[in-house]
């Protein structure tokens, strides 16, 4: 992650001078700075500087066109409406020099620039079931505000992101060819999914059935991916929107399940700290269904509680074909941690299966 920041922000319509750049965050995907940047009157202004990982996303001016679409659209409706601040609730690209919402260096290298939200920050683990029904109400207002987005439909960024039996695929595929000989140590993992095959298609199927609507959808909902207001608490702005596109609410809701319900981190080692919590589901639910009670069909709010297990199951997947493959897609930080990180999501699938009663009696009270 050696980059020379001053280099990129030269091809940014910024007219100050880069003070200072760190690196932000702790997404799996792109390379994420905070950078200031001081103006000739004195003032300094923060911006969010962003190397978008072109190995993964294949099209990166169709990715940013969508970017622009929805940004656009955001902003429009926060506009019309009293009590707003469009500046921090959606995120504001910064145009390069040649007027494109990005920039492409020589290199290769695609980066784009908006405006640092401050006040505002995002959190990996829940701080309190507050914070979960928050973030849940963010995310449905969210998929609330681009339901009348313009055709025509966004540009699929990855395609299948959340086809569950097509990751399953690739999984099978991964063990067979077993490139790493790593299967070895994951065969009870390895096993545990296989296990798991039958749930794989519930959603896709529904969907190309028309039993469950096509919607734009954000499709990487973690909690870390929507900034919580410092002042007040609230869910102020849903960011890293590389990944919107058509596609499910289950998906979104589920992967709020995912990241909110459980008492460890996505890689924790020691299995023992794992623990689904219900009063958590709780909040997200409540938080969700006042968002997008109104506008969500009996089908989908039917599979909320599931989509948790589905979602988690997909992710773990994905972990250990990544693992199996030489941890070639998400960032990694130490031997094994694709795994670790596979073992989390299964352990937190069992819990949830354990507790599918109890989760489907919740959505029930507050449908
Ligand atoms: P990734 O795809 O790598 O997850 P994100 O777009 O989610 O990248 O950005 C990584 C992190 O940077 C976020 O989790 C958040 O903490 C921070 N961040 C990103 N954009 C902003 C912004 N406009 N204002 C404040 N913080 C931001
Ligand atoms: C990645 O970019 P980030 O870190 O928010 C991934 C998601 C996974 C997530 C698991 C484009 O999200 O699909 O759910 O890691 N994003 C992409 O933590 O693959
Ligand atoms: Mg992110």
């Amino acid at each position: 992650m050696d980059y020379n920041l001053s280099d990129v922000a030269a091809q940014f319509a910024i007219d100050g001078t880069l003070v200072e750049s760190v690196p932000y965050g702790t997404g799996h995907i792109n390379d994420t700075f905070l950078a200031t940047f001081k103006f000739p009157r004195g003032t300094t202004c923060k911006y969010t500087f962003q190397r978008v990982n072109h190995s993964i996303f294949k099209d990166v001016p169709g990715l940013m066109q969508n970017f622009q679409r929805v940004t656009e659209h955001l902003r429009g409706k926060l506009e019309a409406e009293s009590g707003r601040d469009p500046e921090r609730e959606t995120l504001r690209l910064i145009h390069g020099r040649d007027g494109l919402p990005y920039v492409r260096l020589e290199n290769g290298d695609y980066w784009r620039v908006y405006l640092f939200v401050d006040g505002a920050r995002t959190f990996d683990e829940v701080q309190s079931t507050d914070q979960a029904y928050q973030a849940a109400h963010a995310f449905g207002e969210f998929q609330r505000a681009l339901m009348d987005l313009p055709e025509p439909p966004l540009n699929e960024t990855i395609p299948d992101f959340h086809h569950t039996p097509a990751r399953f695929e690739k999984l099978k595929a991964a063990v067979e060819a077993d490139a790493c000989g790593r299967a070895r140590v994951a065969s009870s993992d390895i096993e545990f999914a296989m296990a798991h095959e039958k749930m794989t298609p519930r959603v896709v199927e529904m969907l190309e059935s028309g039993a469950l609507p096509w919607r734009v959808t954000h499709n990487d909902t973690k909690i870390n991916n929507v900034l919580i207001d410092d002042a007040t608490g609230r869910g102020l702005c849903v960011i890293d929107l590389d990944t919107v596109m058509p596609g499910s609410v289950l998906y979104d809701f589920g992967d709020q399940i995912r990241t909110t319900t459980g008492t460890a981190a996505e890689d924790e080692r020691d299995l023992g700290k794992v623990q689904f919590q219900l009063d958590m589901f709780e909040s997200l639910v409540k938080g969700y269904l006042d968002a997008g009670r109104d506008f969500l069909t009996p089908a989908e709010v039917d599979l909320l509680a599931f989509s948790g297990s589905l979602i988690t199951f997909e992710i773990g997947i994905r972990f250990l074909t990544d693992f199996l493959e030489g941890d070639v897609y998400f960032k990694t930080h130490r031997e094994g941690h694709n795994l670790d990180r596979a073992r989390t999501q299964f352990e937190m699938v069992r819990q949830m299966e354990e507790q599918a009663e109890a989760m489907q009696a919740i959505v029930e009270k507050y449908r």
